[in-house]
């Protein structure tokens, strides 16, 4: 059924209460048929758009558990990263995919580090500039738009059409021959991604109906759909429409005044049986 042998290591942190990174990643993988480990970089109490929250650094740990790993021999043909926390994370995490991952691994990046033309709180330049050397191994990278305008130093603008789309993908090449999915790209009242793969050269669009309100956690969701989708099916469009898909489903079935995150816990089972039944 699936093209590769999929035991998948995600890396990203853990915030306890708020639905993203790792709370979202790993059922959403597991819904999609992954053997999903991680390497947490951080807990925290809650994600950063909290007005609280505690941060625990993992850093250490990390360490650690590479080490074991490589004495126990685990090896991972997929490696997915995403908010990681410190600069220093980048160095550990590319020992990790040095020393474990297979040889034709995938390197899926989703940058993670900003929305709406601002940075996450305890991110700067420096954290930016880490990002942007640590993505040039990677297969696939997922940015935003405000992360695409900060790793090209291109001005944000709140709205990104077709047009500045294709000119932050053309800075975005130069960094690396990646393909990319540049989230958030609006037409009308249409809001989608654009994908470019190297291989074509070519941009595709994908747009549907721009639904009401801002959640947050829905950048992850959209991760970790794009990456368990495409290790079904290996096709770059398809699995970032199911993204973008399933995210509105989850957008629509989230109550009203819930925001902090999606509760993609109700379509998730029947979304991820029909996709791998249909590979839509
Ligand atoms: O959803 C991205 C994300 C992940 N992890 C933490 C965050 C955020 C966004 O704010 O704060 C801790």
């Amino acid at each position: 059924m699936q093209n590769r042998k999929n035991k998948i290591l995600t890396v990203q942190d853990l915030s306890c209460v708020g639905q993203c990174s790792l709370s979202v990643a790993m059922p959403i993988l597991s819904a999609f048929g992954m053997e999903t480990c991680v390497l947490p970089t951080a807990i925290l109490s809650e994600h950063t758009m909290f007005k609280n929250f505690t941060f625990l650094d993992l850093a250490k740990n990390m360490e650690d558990m590479i080490e074991s790993w490589k004495a126990d021999n685990h090896r991972f043909s997929t490696v997915y990263t995403a908010y990681l926390g410190r600069k220093e994370h980048f160095t550990i995490v590319n020992k990790a995919i040095r020393e474990l991952s297979e040889k034709d691994a995938l390197l899926v990046v989703d940058p993670v580090f900003g929305d709406n033309g601002k940075l996450y709180p305890m991110f700067d330049d420096a954290y930016v500039a880490e990002v942007r050397a640590f993505m040039q191994g990677a297969q696939i990278i997922l940015p935003n738009i405000t992360e695409a305008c900060y790793l090209t130093g291109q001005a944000y603008t709140p709205k990104c059409d077709r047009a500045k789309a294709q000119s932050l993908i053309a800075e975005l090449k130069k960094i690396g021959s990646f393909d990319i999915v540049l989230t958030g790209v609006e037409e009308g009242d249409q809001i989608g991604f654009a994908a470019y793969s190297p291989k074509t050269q070519k941009t595709e669009f994908f747009f549907a109906p721009k639904l009401k309100g801002s959640f947050h956690g829905t950048g992850d969701v959209f991760a970790s759909v794009f990456t368990g989708a495409y290790l079904a099916n290996n096709d770059l469009f398809k699995a970032a429409q199911a993204a973008a898909l399933f995210v509105a489903a989850c957008i629509q079935a989230t109550e009203d005044g819930h925001v902090y995150g999606v509760q993609f816990e109700k379509v998730l089972a029947e979304f991820a049986h029909q996709y791998l039944q249909n590979k839509q």
